[in-house]
């Protein structure tokens, strides 16, 4: 069949980011024998006017589009993506008869309202090769199996939404790269955006707001070291790639595969710079020092409370203890560290707020990125705690954040008087443009890496309120 495979993301803070979900629908689709056409929307000046004349040119039967980002979960300067995606979806149904599916980690989330909200009738949750292939055989009357027999879609007819059961894919085993001869590499690279590599696919830990066992399943499905430092070296000889991330969900869980990249890494003579998010609980000296000798130039912890009260409530699976031990031995061992916390979890107050950011700062970390109010999605535990204290979680489409009682009444307020104590913490959804364009600034001047890196070179470029701060 004739596939057109749409990337709608034109978001381009930190950076631009390669779409390699709808890259890895691209191979096993066109391995399948589909003939394919893939439009990134990220890189086009233009975009509806293109999709007009591919759609023209390339008379497609079916349309995909890959949703990766809804919102940017960012209280208060909230960027809300929805609207854009309904205006691609509608002109698509306008010009072509071609049948419409929509996948993506951001469909995932909210499979339910996004069909509902974009008027569709078919998408696959998260992990889609299989579930897609399936969906194509059967549009195309092979026999196949019936929608309602394929695993991983969500339907909807009129008010009837339906979905059949994700069957994970047994990731390790697939045995080919993301399609990346498809995207524009250079223009991503000339952007800085990091490219992105998948080692693992799955988390089996249950953090009370979280949402990507959603988009990957609980069940951890792990490719061989051997496989992705294969992935790494023609990264390198196709495309000069030089920096990568890691997108795994924790790319130390569990240490042992962890380790085996960073070792086969070495053993190859890989030369490549890397970065991903880590766990705190499962840090350990071993994989720190072979992660800086494997190229690694800095991590980003999921950190996320400072204080024994949120960490309980985001049930997170480690205490303070272990916070403090690992990132010393991050830090020890020559690494950047970076702390994602967030602020307004379940019980905590103004006076426990800076007692965590309080121990972060006191561990001098390279940069810390602070979330302040957290996103409700559905499925999670912490719709359950807002829905008993009051929030109306019918509809979480348009996106609404929590704050504990103590916080409720001017969080916006609150925020901006405690964020100008930590200058050198940045608080997602306070920045100002400005901020956002002295980085592209920095960009353009050739520096590399990941962007709080650069966020932290600013910091030290401005040195805003000395005598003030905390730290
Ligand atoms: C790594 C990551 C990042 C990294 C990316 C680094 C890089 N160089 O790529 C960084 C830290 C930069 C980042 C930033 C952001 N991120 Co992020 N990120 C992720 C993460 C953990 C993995 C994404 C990924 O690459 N997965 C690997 C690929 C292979 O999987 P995939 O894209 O899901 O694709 C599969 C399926 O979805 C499906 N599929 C995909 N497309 C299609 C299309 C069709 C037709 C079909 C059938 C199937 C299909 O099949 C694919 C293969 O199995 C996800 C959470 C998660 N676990 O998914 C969040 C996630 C995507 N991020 C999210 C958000 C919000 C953001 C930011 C907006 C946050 C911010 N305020 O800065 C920015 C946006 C950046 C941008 N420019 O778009 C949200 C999006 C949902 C939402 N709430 O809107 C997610 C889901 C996390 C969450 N909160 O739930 N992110
Ligand atoms: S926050 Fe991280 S560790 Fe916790 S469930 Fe989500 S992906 Fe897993």
């Amino acid at each position: 069949m004739k596939l057109l495979l749409i990337a709608l993301n034109r978001e381009m803070h930190p950076y631009p980011v390669q779409p390699i979900g709808l890259a890895y629908i691209a191979e096993t689709t066109r391995r399948a024998g589909h003939e394919v056409v893939f439009l990134d929307m990220n890189l086009c000046s233009d975009p509806l006017e293109f999709l007009e004349q591919t759609v023209a040119d390339f008379a497609p039967d079916v349309i995909g589009f890959c949703l990766r980002n809804i919102d940017n979960c960012a209280f208060p300067n909230l960027e809300f993506y929805l609207p854009w995606a309904k205006e691609v979806v509608t002109r698509c149904r306008n010009i072509s008869p071609a049948k419409l599916v929509i996948g993506g980690s951001g469909f995932a989330v909210m499979p339910k309202e996004i069909l509902a909200y974009l008027d569709l009738g078919v998408g696959v949750l998260g992990e889609g090769e299989r579930s897609f292939l399936a969906l194509l055989e059967t549009w195309r009357g092979n026999g196949a199996s019936p929608l309602d027999r394929i695993a991983g879609l969500a339907l909807r007819e009129g008010a009837i939404y339906r979905e059949t059961p994700p069957e994970w894919l047994a990731f390790g085993k697939q045995d080919f790269f993301p399609a990346r001869d498809l995207l524009d590499l250079s223009s991503y690279l000339r952007g800085g955006s990091l490219t992105a590599v998948q080692t693992k696919r799955g988390c089996p830990f249950r953090c009370t707001y979280c949402t990507y066992p959603m988009i990957e399943g609980r069940t951890l499905r792990m490719r061989s070291s051997a496989h992705v430092a294969q992935e790494l070296e023609h990264l390198q000889q196709a495309y000069g790639v030089e920096e990568i991330f890691f997108t795994d969900n924790v790319f130390n869980n569990p240490v042992r595969h962890a380790l085996e990249i960073c070792q086969e890494i070495v053993r190859r003579g890989i030369k490549i710079s890397w970065t991903g998010f880590f766990n705190p609980a499962l840090m350990t000296e071993e994989l720190a020092d072979w992660a800086v000798r494997s190229g690694c130039v800095g991590i980003e912890f999921g950190t996320e409370g400072g204080t024994t009260t949120s960490l309980r409530a985001l049930r997170k699976g480690f205490g303070i203890k272990t916070l403090i031990r690992s990132h010393h031995i991050a830090q020890s061992a020559g690494l950047n560290v970076c702390h994602y916390l967030i602020v307004g979890c379940p019980g905590e107050t103004l006076s426990t707020v800076r007692e965590g950011l309080d121990l972060i700062a006191s561990l001098q970390p390279t940069a810390v990125i602070v979330s302040t109010g957290i996103r409700i999605y559905p499925r999670t535990g912490i719709a359950k705690v807002a829905k008993s204290e009051g929030y109306d979680t019918k509809n979480l489409l348009i996106p609404q954040f929590y704050f504990p009682p103590a916080m409720r009444e001017d969080p916006g307020g609150m925020i901006t008087a405690i964020s100008k104590e930590y200058p050198r913490f940045r608080f997602e959804g306070f920045h100002s443009r400005p901020t956002l364009k002295l980085l592209e600034a920095l960009r353009r001047r050739g520096h590399r890496g990941p962007t709080w890196q650069l966020q932290s070179l600013l910091g030290e470029l401005k040195d805003p309120t000395q005598g003030q701060t905390k730290k």
